[in-house]
């Protein structure tokens, strides 16, 4: 089944609502059962056209679904991307708006932040490395717009990959000052250890999974630029967060990113 413009335009705007009004929806391959990745992502970019209108400028990818434990999590057995905005960006020292949100997790990554362009149909991560200025650790909140945080590959993607703020910490690394994949992590809620984790658990090493973004970018006719920031995928599963918790990540070498979220 192929979508027409207008149905197309018809579902962005339904996410729009649904995450402004902080309200559920039902998932479109319910309704929809044809529609595939690529309509998806002509969906996802409607959404973020309609967000731009608002002033938000774009800041840079997101990659999702890049690690075993978060596909394992929701059946979805392929990365994803997503559009970074800046009013996505959360300062550390202020808080997560919890009655601004629908249902939402915290999660661990790795942030790339690009010091060239990255382009092509045949990147590397040697190239993504190369090109890389320096990371940073960071915290992703994802908030499904769909009910019960349920999806698909095509439902997620649409609904620009779950994407809704992101916490960067402090501290600059260089990324040959550091080995990515066997870098550790441990994530705590609440001053509770919850669950551990490295780097190589994304896609064997975040830099591969910039570099399946880089090539999925240039199949949709765009590109990594300079100055990008890039979430690699969470490390480990996604963790319920509600009014009155503190998440951390604290990070071999990269230093830690803590986020509160209140009412
Ligand atoms: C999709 C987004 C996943 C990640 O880092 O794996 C994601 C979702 O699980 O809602 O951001
Ligand atoms: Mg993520």
């Amino acid at each position: 089944m192929s979508l027409s413009l207008e149905q197309m335009e018809r579902m962005a705007e339904e996410l729009f609502q649904a995450e402004s009004q902080r309200r559920e929806i039902s998932k479109f391959t319910d309704r929809f059962p044809g529609l595939d990745v690529e309509a998806a992502y002509q969906i996802q970019q409607l959404l973020i056209e309609k967000k731009m209108k608002s002033s938000h400028r774009i800041i840079g990818r997101k990659l999702g679904l890049t690690s075993y434990a978060k596909q394992r999590m929701m059946g979805v057995f392929e990365p994803t991307y997503g559009t970074l905005l800046e009013d996505m960006i959360v300062e550390e020292e202020q808080p997560v708006v919890y009655s601004e949100l629908i249902h939402p997790k915290a999660e661990p990554e790795i942030a790339f932040v690009l010091g060239n362009d990255i382009e092509g149909p045949a990147v590397t991560g040697v190239q993504v490395m190369a090109a890389t200025k320096y990371v940073l650790p960071a915290l992703e909140i994802i908030d499904s717009r769909y009910e019960n945080f349920r999806f698909t590959l095509p439902d997620v993607v649409a609904d620009n990959s779950s994407s809704s703020r992101l916490i960067l910490g402090g501290k600059v690394t260089k990324i040959s000052d550091v080995n990515i994949s066997l870098l550790g992590m441990v994530l705590y809620k609440n001053g509770q250890m919850i669950t551990t984790g490295a780097g190589a658990a994304v896609l064997g090493h975040p830099a591969t999974a910039i570099a399946w973004l880089a090539k999925k970018l240039y199949q949709h006719g765009q590109k990594l630029r300079k100055g990008d920031i890039v979430l690699s995928g969470a490390i480990t599963g996604a963790i319920d967060i509600v009014h009155g918790d503190r998440v951390e990540a604290k990070f071999e070498s990269l230093g830690s990113v803590s986020v509160r979220c209140v009412d």
